[in-house]
């Protein structure tokens, strides 16, 4: 896979140098441009950003230089279709980036990021390019960063694991919590490793006990337990198939039961005590 981006601040992608990214480079199963925008500015002070059209507070990013730099690295290897970039524009206005979101892009040959600063990039240097190929404006959840440039090294990490060979262990991706297709997204339980003790504090007897049916029972519980607490989300629009009998049993226990009106609302649970009030 290769990977551009283009930003007024290079040194913000250094970690793209370290750990699973890093090492991916290394091993020359990914390429890497950090490009800085200014390269493309031609006026004395190297000019990224004007004020909007219409007024209001802020400054925007102008067209020229987003123009000039993408086209210039876009032309190096550009091919159209499934083999062609696609261009990643990170901004809180746009699409939730989610796993199954970082599947599709782990499918591309060749990403394109575009984090801006300021109140983002005049609209237009998007719609251009979406005559061109296929664009993807994210935003990696609910709340606003300065710039896009973090949400780039979010999406890339999220993506390059998923890359053949990456993470070594090919197992490893099956069950991350949020994969899709799994049988009901759950949140990953508690993991311990040795000693056995440690400030007083045990492991659960289960996992000790080599009896494989009841330890993978145990996470299941664990994840639903955790889920619950902090994802009643994910819960409230899983179909009540994709549970099994046991499964229902322990939601039971923590407080929830089906919603009649489930297959209607599309909220197929509910805490008990909400179906009380
Ligand atoms: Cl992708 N960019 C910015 N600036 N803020 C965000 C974001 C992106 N995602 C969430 N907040």
């Amino acid at each position: 896979m290769r990977l551009d981006v283009v930003t007024i601040f290079p040194e913000y992608l250094e970690p793209l140098n370290v750990s699973l990214v890093g090492k991916a480079r290394a091993r020359g199963q990914l390429q890497v441009g950090v490009h800085d925008l200014r390269d493309w500015t031609y006026d004395r002070h190297n000019t990224v950003d004007d004020t909007p059209y219409g007024g209001g507070p802020g400054m925007v990013m102008k067209t020229e230089p987003w123009g000039d730099a993408l086209d210039e690295i876009l032309a190096d290897g550009y091919e159209a279709g499934a083999r062609g970039p696609v261009l990643v524009v990170p901004t809180p206005s746009g699409r939730p980036f989610t796993q199954e979101l970082a599947v599709e892009l782990s499918e591309r040959p060749w990403l394109v990021f575009t984090p801006a600063r300021y109140e983002g990039i005049d609209r237009r240097v998007i719609d251009e390019y979406a005559t061109r190929m296929p664009v993807y404006e994210v935003s990696i959840g609910d709340y606003v960063l300065a710039g896009g440039e973090a949400a780039v090294l979010v999406v890339t990490e999220a993506v390059a694991r998923l890359l053949p060979g990456v993470l070594g262990n090919a197992e490893s991706h099956r069950d991350d919590s949020f994969a899709p297709g799994a049988m009901a997204n759950l949140l990953e339980g508690p993991v311990h490793t040795k000693p056995p003790v440690w400030r007083g504090r045990g492991i659960p007897e289960v996992l000790l006990s080599g009896h494989h049916g009841k330890i993978a029972r145990w996470r299941r519980d664990e994840a639903l337990r955790r889920t619950t607490a902090h994802r009643p989300d994910l819960i409230e629009r899983t179909a009540p198939a994709a549970f099994d009998k046991k499964d229902r049993e322990m939601l039971s226990i923590l407080g929830w039961a089906p919603d009649p009106e489930g297959e209607r609302s599309g909220r197929f649970w509910r805490r008990v005590e909400d179906v009380e009030e």
